[in-house]
């Protein structure tokens, strides 16, 4: 069987198009080829959150709809509009999330704990899929380092894992190899702890100030704003500490392609694209999306640049 990449999507233009031709033919019916669009935009029954609102931004949001409508979820099919689709019942209330590994205070949060625990706040970031389009997103979730001193690492942890749910019941994905794109499952990420520890990197459980609807990997995913949008795995369970470096997913399944730190980097192209610029999704109309020039650690240099003194980006992709 082909292996289906990350290239192998529908440009949002088409998807938009597509969306519109299916409105005008009443058709809503779920199919696994014509994402049913009367579902994506239906999550207005999520919890409103409390938040420190983020100070002012120059930068443009991404209008929700297409935040919360065009997404990359492979659990839950490769089409950009399967998530909405396929994920509208994800059970995500129980939930728990274990802290463990390298760390003196293991401990669990439950669904409740992830609002509660740390103080929520309003992040705007700048997003930016290796598959060379990018969005605004106002992000609400705390620093993954609060998190990190509660569980207080040992000397010998360098890393931090992430897994995703496993449950093939509820994710299609996972049950079907094509359905889900020939990932093998769990989806798994990681960090060095330094990159853990940086203060731009958040765990996630709202945007938009309301919870996160489950095609955005609700009720808490990853949120690093310099690296390529699959570091930032979604419906996460279990946060483990590690003296080892762990075999992320991506990186498995096309290791010439995509790397362990996944830096937004113009400079280095991706060997089937370039990653100079970027659609901006949201912007103009059906087939006029706007490019930008793509910056360097997606616009987050100053701020995170030291984390990678000496190291060759070009090699380290
Ligand atoms: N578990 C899991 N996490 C994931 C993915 C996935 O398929 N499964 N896709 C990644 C990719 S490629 C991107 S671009 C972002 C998309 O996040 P968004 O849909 O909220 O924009 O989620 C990332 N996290
Ligand atoms: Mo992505």
């Amino acid at each position: 069987m082909k292996k289906l990449t990350e290239n192998d999507v529908t440009p949002e233009d088409i998807f938009y198009q597509r969306r519109k031709i299916i409105t005008a033919m009443g058709l809503g019916a779920a199919t696994t080829m014509l994402p049913n669009i009367s579902l994506a935009e239906s999550n207005n029954t999520l919890k409103k959150l409390d938040f420190k609102a983020a100070g002012k931004s120059d930068l443009i949001l991404t209008p929700e709809n297409k935040v919360t409508g065009y997404n990359n979820f492979y659990e839950f099919g490769v089409d950009k509009g399967s998530p909405a689709q396929y994920a509208k019942d994800f059970k995500v209330d129980p939930w728990t999330v274990e802290i463990g590994g390298e760390v003196e205070n293991p401990f669990t949060l439950d669904y409740n704990q992830l609002f509660t625990q740390f103080p929520l706040e309003e992040r705007i970031y700048r997003f930016r899929c290796v598959e060379a389009w990018s969005m605004v997103v106002p992000w609400i979730g705390f620093e993954l380092n609060k998190l990190l001193a509660k569980a207080k690492p040992m000397s010998r942890a360098k890393y931090v894992v992430f897994h995703t749910l496993y449950d093939p019941e509820q994710m299609p994905g996972q049950k079907n190899r094509f359905f889900g794109g020939g990932i093998d499952y769990p989806y798994v990420e990681g960090l060095t702890l330094a990159e853990a520890m940086h203060p731009l990197t958040l765990m996630s459980v709202g945007l938009y100030g309301k919870a996160l609807p489950p095609q955005n990997g609700a009720p808490i995913r990853l949120v690093v704003p310099w690296k390529y949008g699959f570091k930032n795995i979604k419906s996460i369970v279990k946060i483990t500490l590690s003296e080892t470096r762990p075999q992320t997913t991506w990186e498995k399944l096309a290791p010439q392609e995509y790397g362990f730190y996944a830096n937004v980097n113009p400079n280095v192209d991706h060997p089937r694209w370039s990653q100079a610029s970027e659609r901006v999704i949201g912007s103009g109309g059906l087939l006029s999306v706007k490019r930008q020039p793509t910056l360097m650690f997606n616009g987050y240099e100053q701020e995170v640049a030291h984390l990678y003194k000496g190291l060759d980006l070009r090699v380290n992709y």
